[in-house]
């Protein structure tokens, strides 16, 4: 059982606009909508989260280190996605099971957006989902804690 594990949820740059940046793409819902969806599972789910946002990269390496004893973490790293070798050491770093998400479907996009410097060290991947990535990526990492951690 996963009952009373902590999971960080961390979004990327430009999703604080999220609801009004290009909604054809990654839809009307908002961050404090994300939070709502995640909020109510992880009650169901007996997890508790802690959310963190942020445009600047070492904010989120900061962030990552600070909090390095949770127990799993939910990521939508944004464009960081496709640029950062920072973000994805700081992640293989701190050590803790990762699930990549993505509101839109990066394999489905621009060329450059097909690349992940984050999957490798993930568990997985959720892509195209709208906010529902976030739960089902969040559902992925509680099963796993439970059945492959025995946590
Ligand atoms: C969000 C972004 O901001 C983009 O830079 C990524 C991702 C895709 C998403 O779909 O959630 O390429």
């Amino acid at each position: 059982m996963a009952e009373g594990k902590k999971i960080l949820v961390v979004n990327g740059p430009n999703l604080n606009l999220l609801g009004t940046r290009e909604p054809e793409i990654y839809g009307d819902k908002t961050l404090d909508d994300v939070r709502a969806l995640l909020l109510a599972a992880a009650g169901k789910l007996g997890v508790s989260l802690d959310f963190f946002q942020s445009n600047v990269e070492g904010d989120i390496i900061n962030y990552l280190h600070k909090n390095r004893v949770a127990d799993g973490l939910v990521i939508n790293p944004a464009a960081f996605t496709h640029t950062s070798i920072a973000l994805r050491d700081a992640i293989a770093a701190i050590g803790i099971p990762a699930v990549e998400v993505h509101l839109s479907n990066i394999h489905a996009r621009e060329e450059f957006r097909r690349v992940s410097y984050i999957a490798p060290v993930c568990i997985g991947q959720i892509s195209g989902f709208g906010i529902q990535s976030y739960l089902l990526g969040l559902e992925a990492l509680v099963d796993y804690l439970s059945v492959n951690l025995g946590k």
